[in-house]
């Protein structure tokens, strides 16, 4: 009840920001686009993450007004960046159900100007059904058209089939942190993580892995045929400014 009042007034005081972990091309180490996460910056209580906030942001129908937030605040974000030379080709922001199915998504889309491929929405696994869902389906294709690119987000850790999935012709998809993490100790999760990949070859998708906590990871994404990376062997979630910072210290 505290947190869902406060949720409002913190919507209206604009304490939302998306903070931003970059990810970089698995063979050439270049930075690739940057997930924007979305952080409560509390006036008393200091800088919140999501697991504080977003159940009661989704039971309370408030998810999507901060998914709209990080929306357009990463897209300013990239903007300048790329005004100051930084090559970055594009931003992905985390989108809920709520969001998906709110038609002031689709205003925002017509009035907010941005180059077709230079944003992703990351949608759960979890948001789909076993059945292909029609609308779900609607949604996807309206915001192709729209110039949004699809990511099937923590690929692995829900239960939607791989047939319902591929059906959403998503450009690339993200391998859950859960199914990265062991596969430097174990053959048959590498296998596993393998066979994603080929997967997603096989159909055009590019693989973004999440939670690379260890070069040695890189290197075993990379050999795998893994495209992009992503997690704290690079970087942790940082404001735009220190990602400015970062991307010129990388280059
Ligand atoms: O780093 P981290 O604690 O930021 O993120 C935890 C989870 O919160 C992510 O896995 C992601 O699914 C979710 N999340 C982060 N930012 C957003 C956002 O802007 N909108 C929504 N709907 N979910 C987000
Ligand atoms: O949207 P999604 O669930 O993919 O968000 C990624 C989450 O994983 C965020 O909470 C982010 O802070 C976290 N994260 C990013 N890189 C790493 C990593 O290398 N290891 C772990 N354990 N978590 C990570
Ligand atoms: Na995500
Ligand atoms: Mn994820």
């Amino acid at each position: 009840k505290k947190t869902a009042d406060e949720l409002i007034v913190a919507l209206e005081q604009d304490e939302f920001v998306p903070y931003f972990q970059p990810q970089f091309d698995a063979v050439t180490l270049d930075i690739v686009g940057a997930e924007a996460l979305a952080r409560w910056n509390h006036e008393t209580r200091g800088l919140l993450t999501p697991d504080r906030f977003l159940s009661v942001a989704e039971a309370t129908n408030r998810v999507a007004d901060i998914d709209a937030v990080i929306f357009e605040k990463a897209l300013f974000h990239l903007a300048r960046w790329q005004a100051n030379g930084f090559q970055i080709p594009s931003v992905s922001v985390n989108i809920s159900a709520q969001r998906l199915g709110d038609d002031r998504l689709f205003d925002s889309l017509n009035r907010i100007a941005f180059k077709p491929g230079s944003v992703s929405f990351e949608l759960l696994e979890t948001i789909y059904l076993d059945d292909p869902d029609v609308s779900l389906v609607a949604a996807v294709r309206r915001l192709k058209a729209a110039g949004i690119d699809i990511e099937i987000d923590d690929f692995g850790s829900g239960h939607a089939s791989i047939v319902s999935l591929l059906e959403l012709a998503p450009k690339r998809l993200k391998i859950d942190r859960k199914l990265v993490a062991p596969i430097r100790d174990s053959l048959s999760r590498r296998q596993m993580v393998a066979s994603i990949i080929e997967i997603g070859r096989s159909q055009g998708i590019e693989i973004v892995a999440e939670g690379v906590e260890t070069m040695e990871h890189a290197a075993i994404l990379r050999d795998l045929g893994c495209h992009a990376l992503q997690g704290y062997a690079f970087a942790k979630p940082m404001p735009a400014n220190a990602m400015m910072a970062f991307m010129r210290d990388w280059q």
